[in-house]
């Protein structure tokens, strides 16, 4: 076989495969990434020639790019992605499958001679902290210079990587093909450690170390190996004294995380001496450690953050981080500047510029109703940033050791059910709480937008197997952990009568987040509902907010009605996951359904 440059590795497993996949595909040059500013710059000239990256003013966003994909490819397609476990049932009701023998023909089709003309490129790179305990590596294959410039951003790629790959690392392979939307497949084969993706070329189905690994591969590997993948942000919070304690936080795709892991406390909070440090804004790996307590680190080195909505009031920390060596995708391009712009940005859409399509844009036609036909931006489009460039990134996002968790909180979009924060009576509970979750849909994922959905753990379409066998996972861990983390659920999204939100959010949720890490060390008292333990109107602070006790009040509320007619919908989601459901999570249904009777 013949490298363009030096192979980072000499092992053989590695190699062969590498061989198989250039047999199959048929690139004209095999190119491996080292990571090099040399290498890399040159990646960028090659991508700004042939029109596949634009590069954007250098005095203002010094070292970024704006790249565009193909209108019909903007999210991640979960109808189009597969679990190929062995059996069916080990994918599971929720997981779509297909057996691995069919796939890989199938696949195979798609790939054979899918990069002639093309350089096929390696990426050897490493998920958490080279050498840690809790880092797993990966090389990737790909034929896109678009892939291999988000890669080396979003994770820890390049020469260095090549010394810890050995039999056990995760094979992938994506090919851009044709995008043919009909056939476009992102496959896991957590049995084999591989991944096969064609025929699309946006972030979520391509950078293959994110979703396809970091969570569907990884979630497999950590059943197996006692550990657990989950679809969490993590921050640290900050007290006057210097003290730092860290929560985990998963919610669905686009309600948020990004905001809350980068919070900015209130005033009111920060002239007492809070600040919030972030770890991680997507993903968190959790292992036990020596203290019995549950550790988390973050497995990505790079935020690839939602654009509309990010501004210096949502977001001051994510934006200042898009401010260098990001790559942009499908926003908005001012042509009279060279910058980008999205909806949401600041309220001065630019005069002349081409919208996510490559169109020219006029900001004057835009309708709220058809934002994906009016709009400057798409409304998934996407920044890839260094999290070196956050300004508030915790000096813990390197340390291989990870951070320990006081709580963890799952969170929810919901207009009505979900009061503002409760707290789980138990670890088991907790499970029982994450597994009911449920949000509206977003643009995140292709499909109808607005529909609410069961998201457990916000973990519905990242489980690499049976999710009834993720919920027994989770009950096994909290047996394996003597000091677990207390387990929390939020909602941002409540909503009065007219749809308008109640609760103020963002920086604002640091007031929730105190009543949490307060409850943690046992220095508040809580109210105990059939659904959980629930603040009292005054334990959270409303010093300097606008925000009436009556409608704190209405927050903190519990519709036992609402409660009830839920029940019915968990029963039917329960079923659809099927067999494997633990009895220990029916047994917690049927004990809120008492509670709520009484
Ligand atoms: C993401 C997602 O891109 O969850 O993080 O869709
Ligand atoms: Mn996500």
């Amino acid at each position: 076989m013949k490298f363009e440059n030096k192979p980072l590795t000499n092992n053989e497993y590695v190699l062969n495969w590498i061989e198989e996949c250039a047999a199959l595909t048929n690139p004209d040059r095999i190119v491996w990434i080292d990571g090099s500013e040399k290498q890399i710059d040159e990646l960028r000239a090659e991508a700004c020639k042939t029109g596949e990256m634009i590069k954007l003013n250098q005095e203002l966003l010094p070292d970024c790019y704006l790249h565009r994909t193909a209108v019909n490819d903007v999210a991640r397609v979960e109808a189009r992605t597969f679990i190929c476990t062995k059996k069916k049932e080990d994918a599971g009701n929720i997981n779509n499958w297909i057996a691995p023998r069919e796939c890989y023909k199938t696949l195979k089709k798609l790939y054979k001679n899918s990069m002639v003309g093309k350089t096929m490129y390696v990426i050897p790179y490493a998920m958490g902290q080279l050498g840690s305990e809790f880092a797993k590596y990966g090389v990737e294959l790909t034929d896109s210079i678009y892939v291999v410039l988000n890669m080396v951003i979003m994770t820890r790629a390049g020469e260095a990587v090549g010394k810890y790959l050995d039999e056990s690392f995760i094979k992938g392979l994506h090919a851009t093909g044709t995008l043919d939307p009909d056939n476009r497949y992102i496959c896991h084969f957590p049995e084999d450690k591989t991944i096969w993706s064609v025929n699309s070329a946006y972030g979520g189905n391509v950078l293959l170390g994110k979703k396809c690994f970091a969570l569907r591969i990884a979630s497999f590997l950590g059943k197996t190996e006692g550990w657990m993948a989950e679809h969490m942000l993590i921050l640290g919070l900050q007290s006057p004294d210097g003290e730092i304690k860290y929560v985990g936080a998963a919610f669905p795709s686009a309600c948020g995380k990004t905001n809350l892991a980068m919070l900015v406390p209130p005033e009111y909070y920060r002239k007492k001496g809070y600040k919030v440090w972030c770890v991680g804004d997507d993903i968190a790996w959790l292992r036990v450690g020596s203290d019995g307590r549950l550790w988390a680190i973050n497995p990505e080195n790079g935020f690839f953050g939602v654009a509309p909505g990010t501004n210096e009031k949502s977001n001051p920390n994510a934006l200042a981080a898009t401010r260098s060596g990001t790559i942009f995708t499908n926003v908005c391009h001012d042509l009279d500047t060279n910058t980008v712009w999205w909806e949401g940005l600041n309220d001065r859409p630019p005069k002349h510029a081409i919208n996510w399509k490559g169109e020219p844009w006029d900001y004057r036609k835009y309708d709220k109703a058809d934002k994906i036909n009016t709009s400057g931006a798409h409304p998934n489009s996407r920044f890839t940033a260094p999290a070196k460039n956050c300004p508030c990134v915790s000096d813990k996002f390197d340390d291989p050791a990870g951070v320990p968790l006081s709580a963890i909180i799952f969170g929810g979009r919901r207009a009505k059910t979900a009061p503002l924060v409760y707290q789980s009576f138990s670890w088991q509970h907790g499970t029982f709480v994450g597994s009911i979750m449920a949000s509206e849909t977003t643009a995140a994922a292709a499909g109808a937008i607005g529909v609410v959905r069961r998201d457990p753990m916000a973990m519905r379409p990242f489980v690499g197997y049976d999710m009834g066998d993720y919920w027994k996972h989770w009950l096994d861990m909290g047996k394996k952990i003597p000091n677990p983390p207390k387990i929390f659920h939020v909602n941002w999204f409540r909503t009065d009568d007219e749809g308008n939100f109640i609760w103020p959010g963002f920086g604002d949720n640091m007031r929730v987040l105190k009543w949490i890490l307060d409850r943690c060390d046992g220095k508040v008292g809580a109210k105990r509902t059939a659904i959980g333990y629930v603040p009292k109107v005054t334990d959270i602070n409303l010093e300097g907010l606008k925000l009436k006790r009556k409608t704190l009040k209405e927050l903190l509320s519990i519709d036992t009605e609402s409660w009830k007619a839920d029940i019915a919908n968990i029963k039917e989601f329960y079923a659809l996951v099927g067999k494997r459901v633990p009895k220990r999570l029916y047994k917690e249904l049927e004990k809120l359904e008492q509670r709520l009777d009484k």
